[in-house]
């Protein structure tokens, strides 16, 4: 018996036509710019907590670069927020002033 379905005293199953499903709030993860960040280790970043390949996380870095910010990725609040986090832990051990936020989609 699944989420959408009801069992009726008379054995018969109801079963909802139209599903009230309810979509998580998404978020937007920005990467800022920064004058001191290596390239190489933004593409790094974005190729292993974005999990973009590596012409994509290319493509992102220089968009970032030149523009000053980028989304790197749309994720429900809680994973946008764990990704900042990463992002910022990232750099921090790498010595990095590298930062991310996050913005309602
Ligand atoms: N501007 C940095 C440089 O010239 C590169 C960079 C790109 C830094 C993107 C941060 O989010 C960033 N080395």
């Amino acid at each position: 018996m699944s989420i959408n379905q009801q069992q009726r005293p008379d054995g018969e199953t109801l079963e909802k036509t139209r599903p009230e499903v309810r979509q998580p709030e998404l978020y937007q993860v920005i990467l800022l710019n920064d004058d001191y960040t290596t390239m190489d280790f933004v593409v790094e970043v974005l190729e292993t907590v974005f999990f973009k390949r590596p012409a994509e996380a290319h493509r992102i870095m220089l968009l970032v670069h030149t523009q000053g910010r980028g989304v790197c990725g749309i994720y429900p609040y809680e994973i946008a927020e764990t990704k900042v986090e990463a992002v910022e832990s990232l750099a921090r051990q790498h010595d990095f002033p590298l930062q991310a936020t996050l913005e309602p989609e």
